[in-house]
């Protein structure tokens, strides 16, 4: 069956007009930082292509998996669920026990080299690993098997890239990265969660481009994390001129004044918040009158506290 005909059909019977999907597929180029001229080729990569993925989860809140699939626009998740082939994803796939196991197990060795694992959490090693596990398997020894077998690693989410929330002081379970677990160099899409346009846009990136974005050194890539929070926020002007809210709730505040003196972490932060935003683009925390906290930055929990005052 010719999928570039398949895919927009297939979203028409959802109420997506081709005129809307071709307007998702110019989105992407933009997020990516590529011409416009690239939204032809990202429709048909993702009419076409059908890479397997395997979505692990560890230990974290599944605000990441939240994320991807409840956009305001449900069906930008359903073009990544259609142009993929998700063959293990515990929130959502049908099989459990034995038989997600056995998926599992096959897609490894069957697809072996070949299938992007996302991987989502952090891994607790104290005790042995005890207080991760899956099938009777530690979340580290599942991590190992997954990810050195598969063509590429993409962390969502700060407890997956760097051990987020569960590695905060004081650490009870000593969660640690997948890549501090594995060895492995992963993709990190940073954030708590993640937005789900940039992970689109990183799967996108793989399909049409034939490999991963560029990545800074944090491992994020560069097309979402490049520059600040600070350096496109739309209260720039307010901070450059002293008009800062001085608490919640104040005049300052009715004018959106900026809000670094409540804590915003806007000027030590990577990503693209201000310019993509969140909920089909239409706001983004400080936008909605709340400081950035940090949420893409490694460790923020513990070095981007205590929130809500300046640092
Ligand atoms: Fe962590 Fe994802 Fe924060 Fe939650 O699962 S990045 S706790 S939003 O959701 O891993
Ligand atoms: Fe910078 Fe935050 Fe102020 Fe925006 S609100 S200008 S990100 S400090
Ligand atoms: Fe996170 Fe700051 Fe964006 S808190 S969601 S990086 S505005």
């Amino acid at each position: 069956m010719d999928r570039c005909i398949d895919v927009p059909e297939r979203l028409a019977l959802k109420g997506v007009s081709r005129r809307d999907f071709m307007k998702f597929c110019g989105l992407m180029a933009t997020v990516l930082g590529l011409p416009m001229s690239f939204a032809p080729r990202i429709a048909e990569a993702a009419a076409r292509k059908r890479p397997t993925v395997v979505w692990m989860h560890f230990a974290e809140c599944t605000g990441c998996t939240e994320s991807f699939i409840r956009t305001a626009h449900p069906w930008a998740a359903d073009i990544v669920l259609d142009i993929v082939n998700i063959a293990y994803l515990e929130t959502i796939q049908a099989a459990a026990g034995d038989q997600a196991e056995e998926i599992l197990e096959e897609t490894v060795k069957n697809e072996k080299g070949k299938y992007i694992c996302i991987a989502e959490g952090a891994i607790p090693t104290k005790d042995n690993g005890v207080y991760g596990k899956i099938h009777g398997k530690t979340f580290a020894e599942i991590a190992n098997h997954v990810t050195k077998n598969a063509a590429a690693t993409i962390c969502v989410g700060n407890c997956a890239c760097y051990g987020g929330v569960q590695a905060a002081k004081p650490n009870p379970t000593e969660a640690k990265s997948v890549s501090e677990v594995t060895g492995v160099k992963t993709v990190n899409l940073a954030g708590c969660p993640p937005n789900a346009d940039n992970m689109v846009a990183t799967i996108l990136h793989f399909l049409v481009l034939g490999k991963l974005p560029a990545l800074d050194d944090l491992g994020r890539p560069l097309f979402a994390y490049g520059y600040l929070i600070h350096d496109n926020c739309e209260r720039r002007g307010r901070f450059e001129n002293d008009e800062f809210v001085k608490e919640f709730g104040d005049e300052g505040a009715a004018q959106g004044y900026c809000l670094y003196k409540v804590g915003c972490r806007g000027p030590e932060t990577g990503n693209n918040c201000p310019k993509i935003r969140w909920n089909q683009g239409t706001n983004w925390p400080v936008g909605a009158g709340h400081p950035c906290i940090g949420c893409s930055q490694p460790q923020f929990w513990d070095e981007m506290s205590p929130f809500y005052v300046e640092k």
